[in-house]
């Protein structure tokens, strides 16, 4: 898995330098917007709860505080002293951060059982990032989100019976500590899905519920008589159950499940090292009558966790899965969640990429920033609960663009395990979430994967992309290596620069440090009457174009008075699904 192959870093390219207009003198450009908003204050006050008497008691971990001997490496993006990055320019660590999704069950088993585990996660934590950011055969990802870990009778995971155990499948506590140790030790957080809206109707306190005599009997949401939807029947009357009637919906209104819940938390952030949550269907935590999601009384419950996380730690990062549009998202992110899942966006890249058409994903992105704050919100192309991104794509050219747009976008980037080699499934789910690609013969399991392999995979897998300069792996690595090197990528301004043609999109990402122009060709063809319109006051006169993602011959911009220009073709022609990413000098 070490192969140096790096599409598109620094490939010759000739610079034709066409006449500058001397006469105009340098331009500075102007001061960026500030960005110093990121991380409000609680506006929330809080009293965490007492301890509860109710958690499971573990066992002391027997390994080492994993925050403590992290190795002393420098690590991408930013790296110093042996510390995680801590963020640049007052934006927030996660926007340093490049996530990958995993599913445990399928990235690899190690024992042969045919089931993914957290032993097999570790042993292959060199594919994702091997801590150097001098090498370039790994993906380079920053960030994990593991899928429930914690203990269940369901093969994804979603209904939970212990919050405070690691799946037997999966491994112990104590393999955790290990992956988030090695992890860190490589420059990756890991934040872990959390499951509040309901437990597994396996879970002891739901087994204790049906007793209506139990203390535990209003931990949950009962009624005499159904509502319109979601409701189940017992012997002992209705319980409330939005998903699925073996997944039923904790009652938030009891301060007795809040502040058990609030117990986890706190496990997994001091106790286990997690960097943060991935927060499962959460908008649907706290039902008001016949209204099932983006309640008041959610919206009240989430800024008093968000008090409590950040009192533990401020630095805990949390990413809501609110499948919602992006009005209804954005009142999440004052002081609720630090970030949310953008599906309209997710919907436009691959929309996008799809018609060939720039303004479905350049309009779709103006939206976007218009109403988040600077970088928060997280951005994605598909997930464990959709078709996968390749299989609503032609090819994986396609694939290519989508990745581009995603990639050099502002927000915090999540990669679904596999979409990196453009892994395909549709409906049911358990085709969604396949064993990952290793080899041509599988490479997941030494034994029966505990799910069959697409059947793409002779042809589709990671040995095979490592070994093709111009692999989907490959664009996928060049792109977060540059992310990771270039900050304007990942924390700079953002703009669309106008173009004279339909299936050309370009941006501008500028910070205090440089300047970058990203251009993709999403169309099919060639492309070269598509001059750009340089904004002004962003360039000087005699700037130089350098290429650093794809290759062909660069003019020089002309810079006019404003500091702008107003014709501007800087590769004379952009290849078919062509993306490139210029820097300024
Ligand atoms: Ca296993
Ligand atoms: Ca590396
Ligand atoms: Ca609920």
């Amino acid at each position: 898995m070490s192969k140096l192959r790096h599409l598109g870093m620094i490939l010759i390219l000739v610079v034709f330098t066409t006449a500058c207009q001397p006469a105009a003198p340098p331009v500075t450009p102007p001061a960026l917007p500030s960005t110093a908003t990121n991380t409000p204050a609680p506006t929330a006050t809080l009293t965490p709860p007492p301890p509860t008497t109710t958690a499971t008691p573990l066992p002391p971990p027997t390994l080492s505080n994993p925050a403590a001997g992290r190795a002393p490496l420098s690590v991408s993006p930013v790296g110093s002293d042996g510390a995680l990055p801590p963020g640049t320019d007052g934006f927030p660590w996660w926007n340093d951060t490049i996530f990958y999704e995993v599913f445990v069950r399928s990235f690899y088993d190690s024992d042969g059982d045919g089931v993914g585990d957290l032993a097999g996660l570790i042993s292959q934590l060199d594919y994702l990032n091997d801590g150097d950011p001098t090498t370039t055969g790994d993906l380079g990802v920053t960030g994990l989100w593991l899928m429930p870990i914690q203990q269940s009778p369901s093969y994804h995971g979603y209904d939970v019976v212990d919050y405070y155990a690691v799946d037997d499948e999966y491994g112990s506590n104590e393999d955790f500590l290990r992956l988030v140790e090695a992890a860190h030790a490589r420059g990756m957080r890991v934040i872990i899905d959390l499951v509040l809206n309901h437990t597994s109707s396996q879970h002891p306190w739901f087994q204790q519920a049906n007793d209506p005599a139990s203390a535990k009997r209003d931990w949950y949401v009962w009624a005499e008589e159904p509502g319109p939807r979601g409701w189940q029947k017992t012997a002992n009357g209705y319980y409330y159950a939005l998903f699925w009637e073996g997944m039923p919906d904790l009652n938030y209104k009891n301060p007795a499940v809040t502040a058990e819940m609030y117990e986890v938390i706190r496990f997994w952030l001091d106790d286990m090292g997690a960097d943060g949550f991935r927060l499962d269907a959460i908008k649907h935590l706290i039902e008001e009558g016949h209204a099932v999601e983006n309640t008041p009384s959610t919206h009240a419950w989430l800024a008093d966790f968000y008090a409590y996380y950040k009192s533990l730690n401020p630095e805990a990062f949390t990413v809501g899965e609110i499948w919602s549009n992006s009005q209804e998202i954005r009142p999440y992110l004052e002081a609720e969640l630090d970030s949310a899942f953008e599906f309209n966006l997710a919907d436009a890249i691959l929309s996008a990429a799809l018609s060939g058409r720039s303004t479905t994903i350049s309009l779709a992105q103006e939206s976007v920033t218009a109403i988040y704050r600077p970088g928060q919100y997280s951005t994605f192309l598909s997930n464990h609960d959709q078709t996968r991104a390749r299989s609503q794509l032609f090819n994986d050219a396609q694939a290519k663009v989508a990745a581009t747009l995603q990639l050099t976008f502002p927000g915090v980037p999540f990669i679904y395990y596999g979409e990196e080699l453009g892994m395909q499934g549709a409906k049911p789910d358990e085709n969604l979430r396949r064993p990952l690609q290793w080899t041509a013969e599988g490479g997941f399991t030494t034994g029966a994967p505990w799910r069959g392999y697409y059947d793409d995979l002779a042809e589709r897998n990671i040995a095979a992309q490592e070994d093709e300069p111009a692999s989907l792996l490959n664009h996928y690595r060049a792109l977060i290596r540059l992310r990771n090197e270039h900050e304007a990528l990942r924390i700079g301004a953002w703009q669309v620069v106008p173009t004279a043609h339909r299936s050309v999109y370009a941006t501008l990402r500028t910070s205090d440090e440089e300047t970058l122009l990203v251009l993709v060709n999403l169309g099919g063809k060639p492309v070269e009457d598509y001059a750009l319109t340089l904004p002004a006051r962003h360039f000087v006169a005699g700037t130089q174009p350098a290429l650093l993602l794809g290759t062909g011959p660069l003019n020089a911009p002309v810079i006019n008075t404003q500091g702008g220009c107003d014709a501007y073709i800087p590769v004379p022609q952009l290849a078919a699904y062509g993306s490139y990413i210029l820097q300024f000098e």
